[in-house]
């Protein structure tokens, strides 16, 4: 049975965003040509030991000298939107608008002209875990000042390409790049500074989101019409025991500190989850910080967090299993603020890379409970997909079912649920550079052959199946088979 005869493509609507999506250091490598300044990725992946056999970006897909092949492949799928991301440092190499790189512009113009050429409708993250290392060394995301330099960078892009691009995502998942980036230390820029330079992160992230959104409302939306919002990562959580109380709450607070602690403040109340709030506050007193250290509070003289985002994008990989978890005395992390323990299920296969559960259904779940908790937003799936280790299967009928799975599931949401999504992206494009886990983890609709400079591209079983239900859906009844 094939995906595209499995899946009731009736429920979708007729301008169903059909996607796939990338960003830009996983594919574009050319990190130091054309007049490129060097990002946080860079710098950290040239370090020792920080990526799966020390690899890189430097060249990944090479998409920025190969943009015709993945137009190519964009197009044998049929897709109606491309989410991509740019290259701040590319675009403005000391991320700065005191220099602007014509070539980064040049690029990012035959992109965007290929797509909107071809009918096929570009979305646009700004920044996507790769800040310009020289703002890196003004303190990045933990200094005040990002602010302005990202509403400046932001304007940069709306005046050049907002002409075509009618949607901008600002950040894609602060929750990742500020816990990731600062607590684990896992992502660049590899700090580790646990329980506090996470949330300050965050905060400066939603701070300078808002403010772009707030340009984009006052300069450009009466001209260019287009929408704006972030890119936020959840889990679904499930309590490990449904019946035990603590679990429960526990479980809740799970969706708090992730998904809640950036959809609180942009579609529910313009502040921090309560349970953030006074759990961090508590454990403040017993760390000795000062009440409202920690967990910034928005200022009144800003404009506001609540109603900047003009949908909600989406992307979801995993579920968890959560027990509730007491902090050691005197711990301070994030762990222990979150009070939560995190576990999967063993009924639900583990695809390839050790963090992704495969639970469709929760994706389901998770946007009923958007739907409820964020009044009801018209929703994009910006990122959902299904990794690949060891030898290479183009053959990938475990994807196939997990697109058949998700794509059913989604179209239950949209049907029995009556949640408003818009869109479904595909992560990703082609096989590319999966951050910590270098090129080892793949998660293509399109296997890139890393090992010959031509990075030759072949579509995936899962490419062509995920061809035909776009197909089907768009009415052709016919597409090119490779
Ligand atoms: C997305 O993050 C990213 O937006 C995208 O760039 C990425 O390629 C995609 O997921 C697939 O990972 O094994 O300890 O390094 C989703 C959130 C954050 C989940 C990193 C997996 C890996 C932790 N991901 N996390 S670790």
């Amino acid at each position: 049975m094939s995906l595209s005869k499995d899946v009731s493509v009736e429920v979708f609507a007729a301008d169903f965003a059909w996607g796939a999506s990338t960003a830009a250091y996983q594919v574009e490598g050319a990190w130091d040509l054309d007049g490129r300044g060097p990002s946080i990725w860079d710098i950290f992946s040239h370090t020792k030991g920080r990526v799966f056999e020390d690899q890189n970006g430097d060249v990944a897909c090479n998409s920025y000298r190969l943009w015709d092949e993945d137009l190519r492949c964009i197009q044998h799928l049929g897709l109606t939107h491309y989410r991509f991301s740019f290259s701040w440092s590319r675009l403005l190499p000391d991320g700065t608008t005191n220099y602007v790189n014509p070539k980064g512009v040049a690029y990012y113009n035959k992109v965007i002209n290929d797509l909107t050429g071809k009918a096929i409708t570009p979305m646009v993250t700004l920044n996507h875990f790769d800040l310009p290392q020289a703002l890196e060394h003004r303190g990045g995301w933990k200094s005040p000042e990002i602010v302005d330099v990202f509403d400046s960078y932001a304007r940069f892009c709306f005046k050049t390409f907002g002409d075509r691009v009618k949607f901008w995502i600002t950040l894609n998942e602060p929750q990742i790049y500020a816990k990731l980036g600062y607590e684990d230390g896992l992502f660049a820029p590899g700090v580790k500074e646990k329980g506090s330079a996470l949330y300050l992160v965050g905060h400066n992230m939603l701070r300078a989101h808002a403010r772009v959104w707030h340009s984009y409302h006052a300069h450009f939306r009466h001209l260019q019409r287009g929408k704006v919002s972030i890119a936020l990562n959840s889990d679904w959580a499930m309590p490990s025991d449904p019946g035990c109380p603590e679990d429960v709450a526990a479980a809740q607070r799970y969706m708090d500190f992730s998904l809640g602690w950036f959809a609180c403040p942009v579609f529910c109340t313009g502040d921090y989850p309560e349970s953030m709030r006074s759990r961090i506050e508590a454990r403040n007193l017993e760390l000795d910080f000062v009440d409202g250290q920690r967990l910034p509070k928005f200022s009144e003289d800003e404009p506001t967090v609540l109603g900047t985002a003009d949908f909600f994008a989406l992307n979801y990989y995993t579920s968890r299993k959560v027990k509730q978890a007491s902090p050691r005395p005197g711990e301070l992390s994030f762990a222990a603020d979150q009070g939560a323990e995190r576990t999967t299920d063993p009924s639900w296969p583990i695809c390839g890379v050790s963090w992704l559960a495969v639970f469709p259904e929760g994706l389901r779940k998770l946007l009923s409970y958007i739907k409820e908790t964020c009044n009801n937003p018209a929703i994009y799936i910006t990122e959902n997909g299904f990794a690949q280790m060891g030898p290479v299967e183009l053959e990938d009928l475990d994807r196939c079912q997990f697109y058949r799975d998700t794509l059913q599931e989604v179209s239950k949401a949209i049907r029995d649920d009556g949640v408003n999504v818009k869109g479904y992206f595909a992560w990703s494009l082609l096989d590319n550079f999966e951050w910590t886990h270098g090129f080892s983890v793949r998660f293509g609709l399109f296997h890139v052959d890393f090992s010959r400079d031509e990075r030759s591209r072949t579509v995936y079983r899962s490419g062509r199946e995920y061809a035909a239900v776009v197909a089907r859906h768009r009415g052709h009844t016919k597409f090119s088979k490779d």
